[in-house]
């Protein structure tokens, strides 16, 4: 067996800030919900969360690297809603999320979940945001606390 490294997901002492955009919010606020309330039952004291509000998630990356700047935090979870509806603007907004989160987090050196959901529906919105795709607030909060913990023991190991 190889020697491996992997993260566990204790939230205990750890500081996030939750970076999320205000376009649909109906769904947002669940993803919210979903990533605040994974952090905390894994650990983490409500205090220690803070939520940041952009406009939209073209913003997110922008805000992502900001916060990562400026305020102490372990990592930051991004959280936006995209639903394609018949504007093409979906396409350009989701890659610049997308490429933009990753590169906030590579950057900074601080992990950054991406929690953006990118639906074709009204339904696809309402499924993957609390109902029978689980909620993507929830995932991305998860993989955070994981990458936090991830980093310490790569930072910790013989090898490091
Ligand atoms: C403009 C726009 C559109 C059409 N749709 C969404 C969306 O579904 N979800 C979202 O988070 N933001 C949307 N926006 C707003 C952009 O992300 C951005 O805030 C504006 O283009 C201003 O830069």
């Amino acid at each position: 067996m190889p020697q491996t490294i992997e993260g566990h997901f204790d939230a205990k002492g750890r500081r996030f800030a939750i970076v999320a955009a205000r376009w649909n919010s109906i769904f947002s606020e669940q993803l919210i919900a979903g990533a605040t309330d994974t952090l905390v039952r894994h650990g983490a004291n409500e205090t220690d969360i803070t939520l940041v509000r952009c406009p939209g998630s073209y913003e997110l990356p922008q805000v992502a690297r900001r916060v990562a700047q400026k305020m102490n935090v372990d990592a930051i979870i991004c959280l936006g809603v995209l639903i394609r509806g018949s504007t093409p603007h979906f396409d350009y907004i989701a890659a610049e999320a997308a490429r933009g989160i990753g590169a906030a987090g590579i950057e900074s050196g601080v992990p950054t979940a991406f929690g953006v959901i990118t639906c074709d529906t009204l339904e696809q919105a309402i499924e993957r945001s609390g109902s029978k795709a689980g909620n993507k607030g929830a995932e991305a909060a998860t993989a955070a606390l994981e990458m936090v913990n991830l980093f310490d023991a790569i930072d910790e190991s013989s090898n490091g």
